[in-house]
């Protein structure tokens, strides 16, 4: 079996039997567009001069758009709750992608020293009350033992927004690892993209993590439908038989399950809001 394991100015690094392949794509990959991702099963056809192409891209268990990885048992996505700041918004599109792609999400709410524990427990009630795995992690502590155990037997991708800290927990939890970890700038309190490739590493046998480029924006394209967007909120999923129209979208319906729910205080403010957000965004966008 051979795995690209890294992907890096148009170079793929393909692991095959123990040995690491730099490989091109065959054009014929970009013709169909199916461009070759990390973590993808590959064949490959090594030269005699010792150059090797990519010339067969197996079925994928599953695909994220954002980082382009592919073949993950789960994603754990961090975002810290100060420099940068907490944008729910970014967080719960975020979520509506992977929710969208079906695999597994946990989320690190990361630098927990730099603000009060009150604050750290209302954001992080939010998602754990909707049932996402949540875990409070600083890295300016002796040490966070507990997250090795998030990534036994396991391929799982460690996303989240530049700066949040994704490169700096790998390397206090697993100390053998060196990713490049880099201050936010002062000026924008924003991430300056240290991490600049993917790259899948072995922590043992059977469990590896890839660690990858933080993102700033993120588009809505990955949504096909309005209706797809309320499939992303889990809470607003489980209401969803309560609703008078079964193609409700929770917006000006009347009888709304969801909008009941959020008057009740049972959906988070902030998740309603973004919610009509995200269906603003998509129209603006879509032209609909
Ligand atoms: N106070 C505090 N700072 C942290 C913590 N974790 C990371 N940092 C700092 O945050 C900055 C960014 O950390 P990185 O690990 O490079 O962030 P990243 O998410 O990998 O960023 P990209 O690779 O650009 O996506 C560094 O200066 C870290 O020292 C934490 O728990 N508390
Ligand atoms: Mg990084
Ligand atoms: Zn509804």
């Amino acid at each position: 079996m051979s795995k690209i394991i890294k992907s890096h100015r148009g170079i793929y690094y393909v692991e095959k039997e123990g040995q690491v392949y730099l490989c091109k794509a065959r054009g014929l990959f970009r013709n169909n567009k199916i461009k070759p991702i990390v973590g993808d099963e590959v064949d490959i056809l090594i030269n005699s001069d010792g150059t090797a192409y990519i010339n067969d891209v197996h079925e994928r268990k599953n695909q994220l758009l954002r980082p382009p990885i592919s073949n993950v048992d789960q994603v754990i996505v961090i975002m810290s709750l100060s420099s940068p700041d907490i944008n729910l918004y970014t967080l719960d599109k975020y979520l509506l992608m992977l929710e969208l792609s079906n695999i597994e999400t946990r989320i690190i709410f990361n630098k927990i020293d730099l603000v009060d524990e009150t604050y750290s427990n209302k954001i992080s009630k939010i998602y754990e009350d909707i049932g996402y795995d949540i875990y409070l992690n600083t890295n300016e502590e002796d040490d966070n033992g507990e997250l090795v155990e998030l990534f036994k037997n396991k391929t799982t991708a460690v996303t989240g927004p530049s700066g949040v800290g994704k490169s700096t927990t790998l390397n206090k939890i697993f100390s053998h690892f060196d990713f490049e970890t880099g201050a936010i700038s002062e000026k924008s309190l924003r991430g300056r993209h240290t991490t600049r490739h993917i790259e899948i590493s072995k922590i043992n046998d059977g469990s590896y993590v890839i660690d990858t480029p933080g993102f700033s924006a993120l588009s809505l394209d990955f949504v096909n439908e309005i209706n797809e967007i309320s499939e992303g909120f889990r809470e607003f999923v489980k209401l969803r038989g309560g609703c008078k129209f079964n193609n409700c979208i929770h917006e000006n319906e009347p009888k709304c399950a969801v909008k009941e729910a959020v008057q009740d205080k049972k959906i988070a403010e902030s998740r309603y809001k973004n919610y009509l957000l995200l269906l603003e965004e998509f129209r603006n966008t879509r032209g609909y």
